[in-house]
């Protein structure tokens, strides 16, 4: 069985991060090892969360798991809490990263055209940091915008996507995926672009018209539990795009739906048929 080390929050209501990736990965078949850099009582978008930062304990726990002799198929960093945790984790991908770990980087700090609440422009910085030492890279354009310096946009074509990708791939990643794109009225998936060969990969498909919070970890969660699962990067941005979109859809049939997260709990059993 695969093993994945997945490093980011647990917002212990909310539906993000750690409590999406850990049933995600686990359901696609991998095992999936966990380092929770803060807990919070609610993710960011509720009022009055509170936050306990955990950064104190990234190094012994990576010297625990050393002395243990553990390694990873694949190390997974989402949402991250502070500067000063950004440099402790590059510290574990070096202790970590074997001849064939997959180092994902999803640089979870904005949408919409803005940081979230707990972020500045150094942390930005450093985010760009850590993905300079991923293998893959899956920012959305708001992350993009900030982490390359381009203006953020709301109506763009395809070339201010590759503009985008090109100075993104420029950090480091081997692979850059930007999510949320949508090229044609109706649609939205992914535009990715691989540094090695140039080639570029786009999918489209429906777009809802509605904005849940998790989607964006729901996305990248899946991706790195399909990538994990045998399948080549494109495949796994497709299935994951699908898959995010009909949790979207599921999610809006529900009238008791909470307004903070998506139902992806009912949509698990649908994951595991994606092809
Ligand atoms: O879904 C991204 C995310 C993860 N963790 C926390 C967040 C957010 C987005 O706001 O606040 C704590």
């Amino acid at each position: 069985m695969k093993r994945v080390l997945t490093i980011q929050d647990i917002s212990c209501l909310g539906k993000c991060s750690l409590t999406i990736a850990l049933p995600v990965i686990s359901a696609l078949g991998s095992e999936t090892v966990i380092l929770p850099t803060a807990v919070l009582s609610t993710h960011t978008m509720f009022q009055n969360f509170t936050c306990k930062d955990l950064s104190d304990q990234i190094e012994p726990i990576g010297n625990h798991w050393k002395s243990e002799g553990v390694t990873f198929d694949a190390i997974y960093t989402g949402y991250l809490g502070t500067i000063e945790q950004i440099d402790k984790i590059r510290s574990l991908f070096r202790t970590f990263r074997g001849e064939n770990t997959i180092i994902i980087v999803d640089p979870v700090m904005a949408d919409n055209g803005k940081l979230y609440p707990a972020f500045d422009m150094d942390y930005v910085k450093k985010n760009a940091e850590l993905c300079a030492e991923a293998d893959i890279i899956v920012p959305n354009i708001t992350e993009a915008a900030f982490l390359t310096g381009i203006e953020y946009r709301e109506e763009y074509d395809i070339g201010y996507i590759r503009k985008l990708l090109s100075a993104l791939s420029e950090l480091g990643a081997g692979i850059t995926v930007l999510t949320g794109v949508s090229l044609e009225k109706g649609k939205t998936g992914v535009v990715g672009y691989d540094r090695k060969t140039g080639e570029y990969y786009t999918y489209q498909n429906r777009k809802i018209n509605a904005a849940f919070h998790g989607t964006g970890d729901l996305f990248s969660s899946t991706c790195v539990g399909e990538i994990l699962r045998g399948k080549d990067w494109r495949d796994a941005m497709r299935i994951a795009a699908d898959y995010t979109a009909h949790t979207i859809e599921v999610t809006l049939q529900n009238p008791k739906k909470p307004w903070y997260g998506v139902d992806f709990e009912a949509t698990i059993p649908d994951l595991i048929r994606l092809e």
